[in-house]
């Protein structure tokens, strides 16, 4: 197992420009949360939630990965099989990085998933619901995110991943979405050095040993190199 295991959140995409979701500007200034991302907003209006995530991804498709993202694949080339990122993200700049060992514990802009039968395929561009299922036809596409409510991917496998690390980074998160905001408490509990890098203090920054704080292009590459 990794002995370096990354937690990164919307901070360090936000600098290929994707929104962070609770910065001044950020997506839950605009949008409103309930009606977006829990099951019961895509229940009572499904149109607007896949127009919500069809610009998102449109967005992702354009943006590039930055130097925060870049120095994190260097990093696991540097160090093949020590290092693990669990990202919260939906957007794939770690992978157009270079990086391999990613789990998306939030789900994938990429990914369409069928609320009759949970079968998942590659997503197109723009989805709708009314889209129908190639595995079973109902027409109940939705995207393949996780939304409140529901529990994250790889959860098991992160539990096991954050007991066997000898090292916690936490990059670009506020720490205020469960269950990730104990990652830092899970990793220090077994024995793991935490590390916090963030633009300005989170609401978990006392879980860590030590923090750095300014823009994740600035501060992940000084830290890999
Ligand atoms: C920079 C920067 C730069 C800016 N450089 N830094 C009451 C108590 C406890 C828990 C709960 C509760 N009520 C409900 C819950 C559970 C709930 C929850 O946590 N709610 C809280 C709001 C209280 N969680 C869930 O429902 C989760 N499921 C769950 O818990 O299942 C049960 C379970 C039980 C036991 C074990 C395991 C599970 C599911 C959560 C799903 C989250 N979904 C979202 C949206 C979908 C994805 C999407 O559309 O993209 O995921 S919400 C949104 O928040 C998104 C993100 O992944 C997530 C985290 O946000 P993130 O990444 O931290 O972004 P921001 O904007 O908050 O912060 C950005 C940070 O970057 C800031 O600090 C900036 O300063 C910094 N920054 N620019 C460096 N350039």
């Amino acid at each position: 197992m990794a002995s370096i295991v990354i937690l990164t959140g919307a901070g360090i995409s936000a600098e290929s420009g994707l929104g962070t979701f609770r910065d001044k500007d950020g997506l839950w200034t605009k949008y409103e949360l309930k009606k977006v991302a829990t099951p019961e907003g895509f229940a009572r209006n499904p149109r607007l939630v896949h127009e919500f995530y069809n610009a998102r991804r449109k967005n992702a498709v354009e943006a590039s990965p930055n130097a925060a993202h870049e120095a994190l694949a260097r990093l696991e080339r540097e160090m093949p099989g020590e290092t693990l990122i669990i990202t919260q993200n939906v957007d794939d700049l770690h992978e157009r990085a270079g990086s391999k060992a990613v789990w998306h514990m939030h789900g994938q802009l990429a990914g369409a998933l069928c609320a009759a039968c949970d079968h998942r395929w590659t997503a197109p561009l723009v989805m709708s619901h009314t889209d129908p299922c190639p595995s079973c036809g109902a027409p109940s596409t939705r995207p393949d995110i996780v939304w409140f409510g529901e529990m994250p991917y790889h959860m098991e496998d992160i539990w096991v991943a954050l007991s066997e690390a000898a090292l916690f980074v936490s990059i670009g998160t506020s720490g205020t979405v469960y269950p990730a905001a104990t990652f830092a408490q899970d990793a220090a509990q077994a024995g793991a050095e935490t590390l916090e890098m963030n633009l300005e203090p989170s609401d978990v920054s006392r879980d860590f040993d030590m923090a750095r704080f300014g823009p994740a292009s600035e501060l992940v590459p000084q830290w890999v190199d």
